[in-house]
Formats: C-alpha cells, structure tokens, sequence
C-alpha cells in the first residue's frame, strides 16, 4: 500500500475485504483489484470527492456480465457445449474495448481480471476507449479450421446482441487471431446486415488496419526503449528472455531483432526452448511459420536447430524454468502468472535487470514486488502491452474515417502514444513520490482519468 491517510487506506481495505468475502475464488481478479486499490490511496487524498463518490465500489464492479452456452458440433459429428462471456467493466471514457480469449483456464475470474486491467490500460492509451474482456473455455489447439469456423459461428449466434462499433467493440487475445476473429466478424456481419468497425484485427482486406498484428509486441519494446532512454543504457546487445511464442512474442522478438537485442528463448505451454546463439531473423521466420501457419509445438525448434534444447514445462508452468536462464532482460508475452517469487529470484541472480510485461499480469504481486525491491526496472503489462489496444483504436478511427492508413503512418503514431503512455507512468510516479515506480505510476494515472470521468458523469 503507498503512504497515504488512515480514511483512504481504510476505505481500500474495506473494498478489498468486501470482494475478498464475496468472491474469495475469483482470485486472478482479486489480484488485479487489490494490485491497483493498493497503489491508489494518496490519489484519494487529492481529491476527496472520489472517496464521497464511491468511485472503488462502483469500479469493481462491472457495469454488465453476459454469461452465454455455445453449443456446437465438432468434426466427428458430437455435440458439444463450452462457455461464453463477455465482462463490459467500464464505458466511462469510451465503448468497451478489449480482447476475446478462447482458452481451456477463461473463466469468469479471468475475465474479470483481464477486463478490470483494461480500463486503466485503455485511459492510459488516451485513446476515448472503456474496458471490456470475453471469451470462452473452448481451446482451439488442435481444432480443425470447420471445427473452430462452426465454434466462432455459434460465439457470436449470442454476443452479437451485445456488441456495436460505438457500443462494446472486441479484438483477439490467447487463441483468438486473424482467423477466430474472421469467422466472428463474418458471422456478426452475417446476423446484422452490417459492416462496421465492431471488431479490432480485422484482416486488410476488410477494414483492418496496417501494423495491428505486430503492435502489441513493437509496443512493447518502444516502452523498454522509452524506460532505458531515462537510464542512459540500449537494447543492443541484451541478451533477452521471452516467454510465448504466439502474437505477442512474435513481433517482440521481431523488434527487438531489429535493435540488435539477442533473443535466447521462446516458450508454449509444453515447455521453453533456449538457443545460445541468439534466436536469428531467420530462426524467427521459421518460428512464425511454424505456429502460424503449421500450428505447430515449440519443441520442433530443436529439430530444425539442433545447438539449441527444450525443457518441458514443469506442470502449471510457473517456478523457475526458463526464467533460470542468464540474460540481462525478461519479456514474459505468454499469459498470467507465469513468474512467481521462484521465478523473480532466478531472473535477479541470472542477472537481469529489465523485466517488461508483455502478457497481461505475467507476473504475480509478490514477484513484481521483489524484482522492484532488488532495482529492477519493471514495467507492468496494462503499460507495456497498451500498443495492441492503442492500434486497436487506431483502426476504429480509420474505419469511422472509411481511411487506412500506411503502415509508416500507423507506426509513428503507435511510437508517439508508447511515449505518451511511459510518460504518464512516469510523471505520475514522480509526483506521488514514487519515482521510477510504473507499477503504481500507471495505475494512479489511469485511475485518476476514469475516476475523474466517472465524477463528471454523475452516479452511474
Ligand atoms: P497467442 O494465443 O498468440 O499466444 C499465446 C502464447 O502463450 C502461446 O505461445 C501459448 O502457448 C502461450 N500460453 C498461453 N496460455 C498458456 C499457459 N496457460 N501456459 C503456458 N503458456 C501459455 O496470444 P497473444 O500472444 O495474443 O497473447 C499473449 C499475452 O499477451 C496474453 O496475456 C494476452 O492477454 C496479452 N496481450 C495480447 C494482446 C494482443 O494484441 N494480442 C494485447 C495485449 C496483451 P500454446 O501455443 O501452447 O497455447
Ligand atoms: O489485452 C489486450 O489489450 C488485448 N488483448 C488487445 C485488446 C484490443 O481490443 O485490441
């Protein structure tokens, strides 16, 4: 908790008991609310109005939970029923905006998280978008093209209802690329009779935007280059750890390969790969064209290089693993709570000293906590990740505009927002005499704007 008065710290504690009464096993999306009310007190001490307004009660709870059955008939001919959610937490500065995710551990819980961490990442894009997050048990691994098309199909049979380019607006996430998100625009576009910008990472043919695909992970690394600019120091040269070897990891991987970092590892939910001679362009290539296109397993990276090894994941994939291996920085980019205290120590004593958080909350409280204790630079994801959801805006304005822009076009703006989004985190800290902390730095940023726009609107 930051210093702040006994009135704030007890209001925060009594919202936290609350939830933690309440919802005791929704714990991913205790963490997330604990994480940003403990940062928040010396904001309250601001500007009392918001402790008057109610404005943590009424954040915590999302304004609207749509729980739906998808049934659905897989290529053998059986029936089969997962679930479907959309969480639309916040519309106080923007139509719901935020990712769908198709992957066996969504739950509710989840949801809730990853929706709750959307709203303070999207205020921080200073893009007009609110908070929203979806998806569904349904694991789309070793699906059949029908079989995911008939899945996707029957998501949207329901969520369309719910769904509008100025009302709640979707995008991808785990499980959910260019192809989910095809047969969902396609069937949206097929219930509606429209064609508008509803859904985010849309093809180019129609209406997504240049630059979408690699924006969350170029963000990324344009928010590592923005942190080490303040320390006089480059990525040139790092060795770097990354976690993931879907969207994020990707194009993070492909940025930092750019600036002359050296990439050592890659990851799935089978287990990580570590390859002493850098991870090359053309290793990349091969990467990308393996999970892509094959949909293929990480493992197979040894066979096609053989100087590298692949340790299989150790059952739930936290511990120390990957994270054992010596680098200067760590870019976890494949899902939550993927480092632990286990984890952070072995970053600390393997010698890194930037961690930036490409995945959503891959590293637990404790462990954010200890890699700042022990002078790491960390950047948390609601910072570091907000380049995918600040392209995502960037395709809703051309699409309002009938426009698409160049891809140069896309980039410099995507630069110009990872700037202004490091140094909101960045001011924020400093003037709440944290200085260097963007983990409280962009939650009191992001707070103080939907707060604020909350006050203005009255009680909703
Ligand atoms: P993808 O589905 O493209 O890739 C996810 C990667 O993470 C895969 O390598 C996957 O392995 C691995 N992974 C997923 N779940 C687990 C798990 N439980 N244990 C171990 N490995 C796992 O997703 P994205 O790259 O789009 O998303 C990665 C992270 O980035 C998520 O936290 C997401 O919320 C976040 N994010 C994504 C944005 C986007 O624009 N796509 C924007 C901002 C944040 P496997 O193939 O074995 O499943
Ligand atoms: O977590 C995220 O920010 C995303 N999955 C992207 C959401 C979006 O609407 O582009």
């Amino acid at each position: 908790m930051l210093p702040c008065s006994t009135a704030a710290a007890g209001a925060i504690e009594n919202v936290l008991n609350d939830l933690a009464r309440r919802l005791g096993h929704e714990t991913e999306f205790l963490q997330a609310a604990e994480e940003i009310l403990r940062t928040v007190g010396p904001v309250l001490d601001r500007h009392p109005e918001f402790l008057r307004a109610r404005i943590l009660e009424r954040l915590v709870e999302p304004e609207r939970v749509v729980m739906f059955r998808v049934p659905w008939i897989d290529d053998t001919g059986r029936y089969r029923v997962h679930r479907g959610y959309r969480v639309q937490f916040s519309s106080a500065i923007g139509p719901y905006k935020g990712g769908i995710r198709f992957h066996p551990t969504v739950t509710l819980s989840v949801l809730k998280f990853l929706g709750f961490e959307q709203i303070f990442k999207n205020a921080l894009t200073t893009l007009p978008m609110g908070g929203g997050k979806g998806g569904s048990d349904f694991d789309p691994k070793g699906r059949s093209d029908d079989e995911v098309m008939r899945f996707c199909q029957s998501f949207m049979t329901e969520l369309f209802r719910h769904i509008g380019a100025d009302r709640d607006v979707p995008a991808g996430d785990i499980g959910v690329g260019t192809r989910e998100v095809g047969y969902l625009f396609g069937q949206y576009r097929r219930l509606t009779g429209t064609f508008n910008g509803v859904f985010t990472g849309k093809g180019l043919t129609w209406g997504g935007s240049r630059i979408r695909p690699e924006a969350t992970g170029y963000g990324v690394v344009y928010f590592a280059q923005n942190m080490l600019e303040r320390t006089g120091r480059h990525l040139a040269g790092m060795r770097c750890l990354i976690s993931g070897s879907g969207n994020v990891a990707q194009y993070t991987c492909h940025r930092l390969l750019d600036l002359g970092a050296v990439p050592v590892t890659l990851s799935d939910s089978g287990g990580f790969i570590h390859d002493q001679d850098g991870i090359d362009p053309e290793k990349l290539a091969f990467v990308m064209d393996l999970k892509n296109r094959l949909r293929g397993r990480i493992s197979e990276y040894v066979t096609r290089y053989p100087r590298a090894t692949f340790t299989a994941s150790e059952g739930t994939g936290s511990g120390p693993g990957q994270w054992q291996v010596p680098a200067d920085a760590a870019f976890p980019c494949a899902t939550q709570h993927e480092i632990d205290r286990a984890g952070a120590r072995a970053l600390v004593a393997g010698g890194v000293r930037l961690v930036v958080e490409g995945a959503n909350m891959p590293c637990t409280l404790e462990a954010a906590h200890d890699l700042m204790a022990q002078g790491v630079l960390f950047a948390p994801g609601k910072a570091a990740n907000a380049g995918g959801v600040a392209t995502s805006g960037l395709e809703m304005s051309q699409n309002a505009q009938w426009t698409s822009w160049t891809a140069e076009e896309v980039d410099r703006r995507l630069r110009e927002i990872m700037r202004r989004v490091h140094d909101q985190a960045w001011d924020a800290a400093e003037a709440f005499g944290v200085p260097g902390n963007y983990l409280a730095g962009a939650n009191i940023a992001g707070f103080t704007k939907v707060a604020q726009a909350m006050l203005e609107q009255g009680l909703t």
